[in-house]
């Protein structure tokens, strides 16, 4: 049980490339455990192992609305996208910005859990955007990369100036 630091944007350690995970040991286990303590304690609804400085592919994810949810996702791969979707996003990354993104309204994923095991699921709506926010973080992308260059420059000023 730990709660770990978040990293901000413009931190180019946001932009490093996550490693596929090939040992799942308790490290594995006990880093979920911890991304899953810092996502809830934000709050947030996902979480990508880069943000919080681990450059592994883990990433997790609780979109639910009453009870927890928590899910986990260990080398995940986008296997379809279908149909384009606007939503409003925010990211732990980038404190206070939220704006319009659009992705695929409906997608299949491909991941390993903890043991390894690999596995298959379909999403749409609010968790199929989440997983693809958070696939894009473990590639080094943000959301307000999708932004216009003007965005993208008044986000990155703000940022520096607060400096949380
Ligand atoms: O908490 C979060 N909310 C959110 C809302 C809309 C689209 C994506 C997200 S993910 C974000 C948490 C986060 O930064 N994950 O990387
Ligand atoms: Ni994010």
């Amino acid at each position: 049980m730990a709660i770990r630091t978040i990293l901000h944007h413009p931190d180019e350690r946001l932009r490093t490339r996550a490693a596929e995970v090939t040992k799942f040991d308790e490290n594995i286990e006990s880093l979920i455990e911890d991304m899953l303590d810092t996502m809830y304690d934000a709050p947030g609804i996902g979480l990508a192992a880069t943000q919080i400085n681990i450059h592994l592919r883990v990433i997790v994810v609780d979109c639910s609305r009453e009870e927890k949810t928590p899910m986990h996702f260990i080398n995940p791969v986008l296997l379809e996208e279908v149909g384009i979707e606007e939503m409003k996003e925010g990211c732990l990354s980038v404190p206070g910005v939220f704006e319009e993104v659009s992705r695929a309204e409906k997608i299949k994923i491909k991941a390993q859990n903890a043991g390894g095991t690999v596995f298959e699921l379909e999403a749409d709506g609010l968790l199929a955007v989440c997983i693809q926010h958070e696939i894009e973080h473990l590639d080094g992308k943000l959301f307000v990369d999708k932004l216009s260059t003007l965005k993208q420059k008044r986000i990155r000023k703000k940022l520096e100036k607060i400096k949380l």
